[in-house]
Order: structure tokens, then sequence, then C-alpha cells
């Protein structure tokens, strides 16, 4: 493996000291570039383009050909594991995704395997291959996997939802049950994301993307509990170096303390908290990413330029801080506006 180029995500993630703050965005690969909606009109579908590791390799690298991304991220989905594990992922244009057999029943979660990712989810560890390689150590390929009570609440729903409502009556009526189906998410998620390391992904990232809809009881028990299981049990240095990983919540802001003793190196954060005010709290323990409101990104470069110090001026100096938004960027956004952007983080973060 050739030496990396551009660490300074690594770096970051690690609180170690860098020129300037890194960048990446939250789906950067994916439905804001017209490249992107081309080769998805001639896939088909969205899946047929996760299952063939080398259109995955490209779109992995498209964002970065037009933006100067401090680090690519793995072309997938997380719901690719309960796919692997039985439930027939599939995807309604327009309406987002969905499963032929939702979770049900007891019976339903009793009969679920564990995954083994070599042979469940060989497309995946090959489109991570492949995406190393071509990056050719220009910046780290971070791989992903969604929490166990993000993945658990769309397997219950079947797809996604605004209240999960069937999720929370399990959490509620069938604790046991609900814990049942957590642990063999964990143990699967562990093997996938640990795959994923052994075949080059030099950063994890972890998205509980659903853990604010808990309380405060609740997050604790069915969604920390288990990302912290997972943490522990990943693979920690690879080849030499710390896989940092990022441990991103919507909506966490009131739990940043919990977090940060998760084990994870780095909190994902969405636009509701203070940089200035997380970094009080945990700046101490765990480095910061995030988080411009991506809805930023509709407006002009000015507004946008003046965000992104603002942004920079609320964590303030030192290390530790990878600028990102808040959650995924949408796929309305102007790349022009995008590159404004990544533009404004470079030249900023260097005063
Ligand atoms: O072309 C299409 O219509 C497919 C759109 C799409 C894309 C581009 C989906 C369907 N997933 C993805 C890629 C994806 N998803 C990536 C890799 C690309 C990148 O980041 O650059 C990643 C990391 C994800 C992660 C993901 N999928 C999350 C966690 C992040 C988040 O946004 O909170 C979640 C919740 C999903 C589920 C999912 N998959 C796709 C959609 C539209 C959704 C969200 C559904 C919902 O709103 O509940």
């Amino acid at each position: 493996m050739s030496a990396l180029k551009n660490d300074c995500l690594l770096k970051s993630l690690l609180k170690e000291p860098t020129s300037r703050t890194p960048v990446w965005m939250m789906r950067q690969a994916g439905r804001h570039l017209p490249e992107y909606r081309k080769l998805r009109r001639q896939a088909g579908d969205f899946m047929s383009l996760c299952r063939d590791p080398e259109l995955a390799c490209e779109i992995a690298m498209q964002p970065l050909l037009r933006y100067k991304l401090d680090g690519a991220i793995l072309f997938s989905d997380i719901l690719t594991v309960p796919d692997a594990m039985g439930l027939g992922l599939y995807f309604v244009e327009g309406e987002g995704p969905k499963f032929r057999k939702p979770l049900r029943t007891e019976r339903d979660v009793e009969s679920l395997s564990v995954i083994n990712s070599k042979v469940d989810l060989t497309y995946v560890l090959e489109a991570v291959s492949l995406t190393r390689k071509e990056l050719d150590g220009s910046v780290p390929l971070i791989g992903f996997a969604g929490s166990p009570w993000t993945l658990a609440a769309y397997m219950i729903e079947g797809k996604s939802s605004r209240d999960f409502a069937r999720t929370k009556t399990w959490l509620y009526q069938h604790p046991e049950i609900l814990h049942q189906l957590l642990q063999k998410l964990t143990l699967s998620v562990v093997d996938y994301l640990n795959a994923q390391i052994c075949s080059g992904a030099q950063v994890i990232q972890i998205f509980d993307t659903w853990g604010g809809i808990l309380s405060d009881f609740a997050y604790e028990e069915f969604s920390l509990a288990y990302t912290r299981e997972i943490i522990t049990n990943l693979i920690s240095r690879h080849n030499d170096r710390e896989v940092p990983i990022v441990l991103f919540t919507k909506s966490g802001g009131n739990w940043l303390e919990k977090i940060a003793s998760s084990g994870c190196n780095a909190i994902g954060l969405d636009w509701t908290v203070s940089l200035r005010e997380a970094r009080r709290r945990v700046g101490a323990a765990v480095a910061l990413q995030g988080n411009m409101d991506p809805a930023v990104l509709r407006s002009n470069p000015e507004s946008i330029e003046l965000e992104v110090q603002r942004i920079l001026h609320s964590y303030g100096s030192g290390s530790g801080h990878v600028f990102n938004l808040g959650h995924g960027i949408t796929p309305d956004i102007d790349p022009r506006n995008v590159a404004v952007f990544v533009e404004a983080v470079h030249r900023y973060s260097r005063d």
C-alpha cells in the first residue's frame, strides 16, 4: 500500500495538529452530482450501483474530481446489512428504501442469522479494496455502517418513518425481543466493519441517524450500549496505523458526554449544537466533526463563506476539528456552491 499523501483527516480525528481544517461531506457521493444521476439512470436502480464494485468505486471518486476533499467515503448504504440478513432491500423511485420482509414477530427475529461479511457482503468489500486502490494514497477511505438501533428501526418499520411508531412499541412492549435483534445486529456490524478495515477502510463512521428519537434512558440502553460494544470490538490498528472511529448521532447534542465515553475518537455533530459549547464539554476527550446546516448550501457564495467562517471561529484555534455538514447534502444542491464551501474551509482555516 502506498503512503498517504494527505493525512490531515486522520490527524484531526486523532486530535493531532494540521496546517488547516480537513473537510468532507456526508453523502458527498450521490444525487446532488449530475454524473451520479447519469450512472444511476444507466444502471436502473441504486442497488445495482452498490452491487457493482467498479461502479461503486467510480461514484466514490466522483466528488473528489470536483472538490478538494480530504476523505473519500465508500459508496454503499447502511441497509446492505439487513439486506444480507435476508430482509430483501429494494428502492422505489422517490420513496426511499423498503424491505420485502420487514420484522413482524418474535420468530422473525429468532430466525435471523449474524452475517459473515466475506460471504454475504463480498461486493461491498470488493468496492472497498477497489476504491482504496483507485485513491492511490491521495486521501483516506472512510468505511461505515449503521448503528444497531438505526438498522433495527428500518427493519421493524420496513421503510423510513417519521415517528418509528412500531419500533417504539416494541421497545416498550417487548424490550427483550428488541435486545435480541440489537445483539445480532451488533455482532453483524462488528464483523462487517472489521472486514471493511481489513479490505482497506482507514476511518470508520457509525451512523446513528435515529438515536435522537429516543428518550434519555432508552438512548443509553437501546443505542449507546450497542455502539459501545461495537467500538470495543473493532480492530484499532491496521497496517501500523490507528483507525479512527467517528460516531454520528443525529440530534444527540444532549448526550455528548455519554457519546464521548463510547470509546469513539470523534463525535459527528448536527447543526443544533454549538461547536464552542461541544468543545468545552467533550473537546479534551474527542475530536469534533461537523456541523454546517446543509441548507446553507442552497444560499449564495457570500452567505456560505460567512457561515464557514462563523463555524471555524466557533471551534476556535487548535487541532481536533473536521469540517463537515450536520447531516447529508441534499439532492437539490448546486455543485458550484459546494465548491465555494470546500474552498472556503481551505482558505479560512489556514488563518
Ligand atoms: O439514487 C438514489 O436514489 C439513492 C440515494 C442513496 C444514496 C446515494 C441512498 C438511498 N443511499 C445512498 C448512499 C449512501 N447512504 C452513502 C454513501 C454515499 C456518500 O455518503 O457519499 C452513505 C454513507 C449512506 C448512509 C445512509 N443510508 C444513512 C446514514 C446517513 C444519513 O443520511 O443519516 C441512512 C439513514 C441511509 C438510508 C437511506 N438510503 C437511501 C436513502 C434515501 C436513505 C434515507 C432514508 C430515510 O430518509 O429514512
